[in-house]
């Protein structure tokens, strides 16, 4: 097969980088040039225009910037190629981070003594280990394991929920929908990291909060969400902080993003904002592993971290 030409294809992020290193190995049009040009083979897009994939007649293959790709499946009219997401360590390392942080600050009471330091008070509370708290991740993937195995290594005891089941040493795992309520039963810090798809909009909703454990002595169950926004009802989580459902969220995704400055989100004293920040995709470790699976592709062997059209992610 001959070299493919790629079209770039990104909203809202800027593609210099991007079409650097991708330009090094292989001609790149940038959108919104390209449109029925016969000679693209490859999209690499990040919340690509609606019906603009349709209009290339060749196109062999949809490459997705960051590990979600929901933003893909938003076009009415994608077309009928296979679609590929990113699976890397270096954004995997990220997430990890992230969700060790998130876990460690709440675990460690950290919001308690910010307001203790802000009053000059010299006061320790009562402190647990890792062990005495249980961290339930939804979404047992690339993300949620690799999250999995750095709390387990912490000493935390590790629950994990996927669609199908995924046994993993140390973690006591749930699957589908019979597994959810007994997942959330023994989960005392939520972390969320599904993908988007019409099964789990909306899952992070009220009831399911009420369903988390509140016996780990940090005086409340806590929600720290990392996956996608529109995976939770930002209401039913400011309704849960109100009403000591939950102690504290940590939350990473919105169902509006950007937050509009108007979310009462933004100054709730129990919740860590961050801009959709968790794990960023970087174009200097992510272009090369495109790259190599252009090549694959193009000397006959499979693509790799395929999505699943039917299940959406
Ligand atoms: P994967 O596709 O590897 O894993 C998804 C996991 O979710 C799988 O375990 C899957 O189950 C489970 N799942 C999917 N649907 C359901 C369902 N209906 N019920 C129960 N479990 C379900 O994804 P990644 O780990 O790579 O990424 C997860 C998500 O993280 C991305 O889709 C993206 O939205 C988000 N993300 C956010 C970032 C940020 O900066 N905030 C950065 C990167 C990703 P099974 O194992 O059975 O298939
Ligand atoms: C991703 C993201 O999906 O950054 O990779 O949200």
């Amino acid at each position: 097969m001959e070299k493919g030409k790629i079209l770039l294809a990104l909203t809202g992020i800027h593609p210099q980088r991007w079409h650097e290193l991708l330009s090094a190995e292989r001609e790149v049009v940038l959108e919104p040039n390209g449109a029925d040009d016969p000679s693209i083979t490859y999209a690499v897009v990040w919340k690509q225009k609606p019906n603009l994939l349709k209009s290339l007649p060749n196109l062999r293959a949809i490459f997705s910037i960051g590990a979600g790709v929901d933003h893909v499946f938003a076009d009415p009219g994608l077309p009928d190629v296979p679609i590929v997401k990113i699976v890397a360590d270096n954004l995997t390392q990220h997430m990890v981070e992230y969700v060790v942080w998130r876990v460690l600050d709440h675990h460690r009471q950290a919001s308690l003594y910010r307001a203790q330091q802000h009053k000059k008070i010299w006061h320790e509370p009562p402190q647990r280990v890792a062990g005495d708290v249980s961290v339930g991740i939804m979404g047992l993937g690339s993300l949620g394991r690799a999250a999995a195995s750095a709390l387990l290594s912490l000493g935390f005891a590790v629950n994990g929920w996927s669609r199908s089941e995924r046994p993993m040493t140390g973690v006591s795992t749930y699957a589908g929908e019979a597994g959810l309520i007994p997942f959330l039963n023994a989960t005392d810090i939520l972390v969320v990291l599904l993908p988007l798809t019409p099964q789990t909009q909306g899952i992070v909703n009220y009831g399911l909060l009420k369903e988390l454990r509140r016996r780990n002595g940090l005086g409340g169950a806590v929600l720290i969400n990392a996956g996608r926004g529109r995976l939770q009802k930002d209401a039913d989580i400011l309704r849960a902080l109100d009403d000591g459902t939950l102690k504290e969220a940590s939350l990473d995704v919105f169902e509006v993003e950007p937050l509009p400055k108007t979310s009462p989100l933004w100054s709730h004293p129990k919740v860590f904002v961050t801009p959709h920040a968790a794990a960023t995709s970087d174009p200097a470790h992510l272009v090369p592993i495109m790259l190599r699976q252009m090549a694959a592709f193009e000397r006959g062997e499979r693509l790799e971290n395929l999505v699943d059209r039917k299940a959406g992610y």
